[in-house]
């Protein structure tokens, strides 16, 4: 395909790593109307309660509590469990896993990922198990399911929660099933930049009646249906425009989601044969989302390193990411706190790379725009 270089230039707008979905302007007036008339705009109203009901049915779960956002979902699914001691997790992902553990005043043991799917690998698990572990907190990173039947064996055989951090993976299935119905809990997502977005926003998914309870409370200052406050919990609770934004959202979430296929597909056709990109593989048994396009720019391989590779995108007015660099082991506010362990692959895999702009609306001349310059090196 020919590309319209000059047409870009002159638009001379940023081409970013993602854009919100928002609905039809129109479309979102009129799911507010009735928050108008009502004057109810939090504190678990109708759009919150509709919303729960249609992404229970969504994403095939029992249980689900929605909240203020993702972070906040993982606190509390933390939380919910009483947790103490070690958690064995992964550094190859975003800063609020980590933190959430942190920040429960747990203690995270950094296990390697594989370096196929960026997940943890779960083969390794093991061999960081103490007398101290209570829990595992594996992330679904970019939408790549981890190896749930094996976390869940380890976790069966050593008693451990499994709380999965599924923040990318909105819409997911495995083997047909929701991915959030695996392990004890799941939480996910619904910030601007993902999939699915209620603004910001997220939710706790759990097997367990009475853990559903209890994120109920916590995230409503520890408060149960009769108002007595039985735990320490805060807020978390989604307002009635977000929910508004999630209604509307989730009517095309299905069709967002073919068009980031597409997109993806163009990236996988174009990039094909490059001596030193890596395309991420595709997993079997998975009904993915297309939540985000790693590539790996293998140094020495490749005429340029990835920080190179993604100047001179810059240049070019392409703003990519460089998800998830550096490791969140590798973070200033944990050094001394704690140990980090040793993962070679997530530390190689933290160098080299590059999440390339993703969205449904990015024109397909724009993705060959940019692969075009990775091919110029
Ligand atoms: N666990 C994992 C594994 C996660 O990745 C995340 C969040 C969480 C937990 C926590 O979930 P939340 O509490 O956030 O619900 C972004 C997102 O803010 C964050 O949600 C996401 N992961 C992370 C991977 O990416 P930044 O700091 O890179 O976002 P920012 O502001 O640079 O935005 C990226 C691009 O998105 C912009 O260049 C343009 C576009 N954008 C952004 C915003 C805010 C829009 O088009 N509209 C917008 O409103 O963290």
């Amino acid at each position: 395909m020919k590309i319209n270089w000059e047409r870009e230039r002159q638009m001379n707008k940023p081409i970013l790593v993602t854009q919100a979905t928002i609905p039809e302007f129109e479309e979102y007036i009129e799911e507010i109307k009735d928050i108008w008339q009502s004057h109810w705009l939090s504190n678990m109203g109708v759009k919150h309660n509709l919303l729960e009901e249609q992404l229970k049915e969504y994403l095939d779960i029992e249980h689900l509590v929605l909240c203020t956002n993702g972070h906040t979902a993982l606190e509390m699914a933390l939380q919910a469990f009483g947790l103490a001691g070690e958690v064995i997790t992964t550094p190859f992902t975003f800063a609020s896993t980590t933190h959430a553990i942190v920040r429960c005043n747990l203690t995270p043991v950094f296990c390697d990922i594989n370096p196929e799917t960026f997940t943890i690998d779960a083969d390794k698990i093991e061999d960081l198990i103490t007398e101290k572990t209570s829990a595992i907190v594996p992330v679904h990173v970019y939408g790549n399911i981890c190896e749930v039947e094996k976390i869940n064996t380890i976790a069966q055989k050593y008693n451990l929660k499994v709380i999965y951090d599924a923040a990318h993976a909105m819409g997911v299935k495995y083997k047909d099933r929701g991915i959030g119905s695996y392990g004890d809990a799941s939480i996910f997502s619904f910030h601007a930049t993902k999939v699915f977005n209620t603004i910001e926003g997220g939710a706790v998914c759990c097997r367990d009646k009475e853990i559903y309870n209890k994120i109920c409370s916590l995230k409503n200052f520890g408060m149960d249906t009769s108002g007595r406050v039985i735990d320490v919990g805060g807020n978390a609770k989604m307002n009635e425009f977000q929910a508004a934004m999630g209604i509307c959202n989730l009517k095309h979430i299905q069709e967002n989601i073919y068009k980031r296929g597409l997109v993806i597909r163009r990236y996988r056709h174009a990039l094909a044969n490059i001596d030193g990109i890596e395309l991420p593989v595709e997993q079997n048994n998975i009904k993915r989302n297309f939540a985000y396009m790693p590539i790996r720019v293998i140094q020495g391989k490749y005429g340029m390193c990835r920080d190179e590779l993604c100047s001179v995108l810059e240049k070019a007015n392409i703003f990519p990411r460089k998800y998830f660099y550096p490791l969140t082991s590798q973070f200033e506010c944990y050094q001394q706190r704690f140990p980090v362990q040793y993962t070679p692959s997530a530390l190689k895999i933290a160098e080299e790379v590059i999440t390339l702009p993703l969205y449904p609306d990015l024109p397909l001349e724009t993705v060959d725009f940019i692969c075009d310059i990775i091919k110029r090196k």
